[in-house]
């Protein structure tokens, strides 16, 4: 084998892993254009693969999945902690020497017949206090080509990592080896499918799902679960969540980061159009930040991808024209629908659907059923964003004015409420409730608690995270941006959605930054503050005022309905809950 590492740390864990999963062959992957091309080719020849139609999406690529291999799989993730109680109540938990014993057998020879390829990555900006570097090994091409994409992926990187030696190993199989077996398009092992992450020594090993991130395990397993945990250990925070950045009429720049769920419009967010003149908003990330203290007491940001895995139905010049001029070309799509010209269409991309598609699973649409699947997502360099903010790889990151905390709820949920304090809006974060989206398995549209969008991403003991985000905030208050809970999602009787949502919720940011600014008195509620009559703007919107009061009422028969369930979510939680948020609680009962 030809040597591409000579730190011997590297260099002996190549080998060792080499040797068990005995690939064909060996390759290095550091991105230059001519071997993204090899990969793209290579794609091509095994029908994994279709090259769109090159004037109508030029260097862009159709990838439909197993029907079995489409999402998320929560119920396969496995936080992998010494003791059980590190993992806590929300996670899977297996014991390292157990998931290990179960999984080698599982990568001995899993690479038989296939190409091993070696990705050394960065998360985080280069010469950033935040990077965390990473090697996936992995024996999907599509998998390679997508971390090109979605982490920085390059010879500097590989030298880095060979040079400090230090990086987090992450091993990634479909788990389908080929011994004189005819490849498939998208190989996976459904049976026998393992995320498993193992945070006292910082390792991911996934087998037997080849999608997004199940695989691309820069992302959800190490910027999130991993990096959670190191964040706890080294005093920072790993969050799910967008970057934005907003530029009032007087110029004035404002960032603020927001937590969503998976499939809750944090794209959309990520690159708002505001529809208030004066207003002008740039990207900075669309679903992960990493969040430290700077020394001035304000939270400093990062985004620690390179690119964006978003969720392509629903996505349409009217809801996001900027993702749509992101993906006009130079982007893998998968699970899309194909249409008769060689490009890709999905649910809500036009109103009409086009005559003749081939829907996700391959065959010709016959209009039941999506034609795009729900989860189908689009893989793109976030340099190819129009609106991308010029510091969005400041190594020192953005200061943050505001946080969002976001979910997707019928009802109860204000529009907007300002958290009371640090601990409040801990409180709120802790408490988020979201309908479940297409992003993981399982049914759709079901209430769940989802707290600050962590829930299949954080890589401990949930009531060790929310500690860690009130002491977080404990030192001093200096500095911090103020907690806002929104919901864009809230129905009328017709169960239609009230608030425009999109570029109008600028009109929601803007309440917040009169806020910050002392513009704005409020209204206070039992849940914290919600914008007065007339504080929202509503000009250009076709809302009256009517219309729009419902948005920031809240019902207290409901909201005490809400207590109830809080109180048996929080006694699911066990000890390590803080005793701080019990308080909130309390507080919150007395106040209804
Ligand atoms: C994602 C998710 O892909 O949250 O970002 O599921
Ligand atoms: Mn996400």
């Amino acid at each position: 084998m030809e040597k591409h590492f000579s730190s011997p740390t590297v260099a002996a864990w190549l080998q060792e892993w080499t040797d068990r999963l005995d690939p064909e062959r060996v390759e290095l992957v550091t991105g230059e254009p001519a071997q993204q091309e090899g990969l793209v080719d290579l794609l091509i020849s095994r029908g994994s693969i279709v090259r769109l139609d090159p004037v109508l999406r030029p260097n862009s690529f159709l990838a439909l999945s197993d029907s079995r291999d489409v999402a998320r799989l929560e119920s396969r993730t496995f936080i992998c902690s010494e003791q059980e109680s590190d993992a806590g109540p929300t996670n899977n938990w297996r014991s390292p020497s157990e998931m290990k014993a179960a999984m080698l057998p599982l990568y001995e020879g899993a690479m038989r017949g296939r190409t091993l390829y070696v990705v050394p990555f960065a998360m985080g900006p280069e010469g950033s206090r935040f990077q965390m570097l990473g090697i996936e090994l992995t024996d999907s091409a599509y998998v390679a080509l997508s971390m090109t994409r979605m982490a920085r992926v390059s010879k500097a990187v590989a030298e880095a990592i060979d040079q400090s030696g230090d990086f987090v190993p992450a091993i990634h199989s479909v788990g389908v080896p080929l011994a004189g077996r005819e490849d498939v398009p998208w190989p996976c092992n459904p049976e026998s499918t393992y995320v498993a992450h193992f945070p006292e020594t910082r390792e991911i090993w996934s087998f037997g799902s080849g999608y997004g991130g199940n695989a691309l395990l820069g992302k959800k397993c190490l910027a999130l679960r991993i990096g959670s945990v190191v964040g706890k250990r080294e005093g920072w925070l790993a969050e799910h969540m967008l970057i934005l950045k907003l530029i009032s009429p007087t110029g004035k720049i404002y960032y603020v980061a927001g937590a969503f769920p998976s499939a809750c419009g944090k794209t959309n967010l990520a690159m708002l159009v505001p529809t208030v003149p004066g207003w002008r908003a740039e990207t900075v990330g669309d679903d992960i930040a990493w969040i430290r203290r700077g020394e001035d007491g304000r939270l400093y940001a990062v985004n620690p991808e390179a690119g964006f895995f978003g969720v392509a139905p629903g996505t349409s010049v009217r809801s996001n024209a900027m993702a749509m001029q992101t993906i006009s070309r130079d982007t893998i799509f998968t699970n899309c629908a194909l249409t008769r010209e060689g490009d890709v269409w999905w649910e809500g991309a036009t109103e009409t659907p086009p005559d003749g598609l081939i829907d996700w699973k391959g065959l010709p649409w016959d209009g039941q059923g999506p034609a795009a699947h729900p989860n189908a997502r689009f893989t793109v360099p976030a340099s190819k964003c129009p609106m991308i903010a010029p510091e969005w790889q400041d190594p020192a990151g953005v200061p943050l004015s505001a946080l969002l905390l976001g979910g997707r709820r019928s009802d109860l949920i204000p529009l907007v409420t300002e958290a009371r304090s640090w601990e409040h809006g801990v409180f709120l974060g802790s408490i988020m409730a979201s309908e479940t989206t297409a992003a993981a398995e399982g049914p759709t549209g079901k209430v769940r608690r989802d707290p600050f969008a962590m829930l299949p991403f954080c890589g401990y003991n949930i009531g060790d995270y929310f500690r860690h985000w009130l002491e977080f905030g404990a030192e001093s208050k200096e500095g911090l941006p103020r907690i806002y809970l929104v919901n864009w999602f809230r129905r009328n009787a017709d169960r239609k959605y009230i608030w425009p949502g999109y570029g109008d919720n600028v009109r929601v940011l803007s309440w917040i930054i009169d806020r910050l600014e002392g513009r704005a008195a409020g209204r206070d509620t039992p849940l914290g503050v919600v914008p007065a009559p007339g504080e929202i703007d509503l000009a250009g919107t076709s809302l009256s005022a009517e219309e729009f009061a419902p948005l920031v009422e809240i019902d207290l028969a409901d909201l005490a309905v809400e207590v109830e369930d809080v109180k048996g979510y929080y006694a699911n939680l066990g000890e390590r809950l803080p005793a701080r948020l019990r308080d909130e609680l309390e507080e919150l009962h007395k106040r209804v």
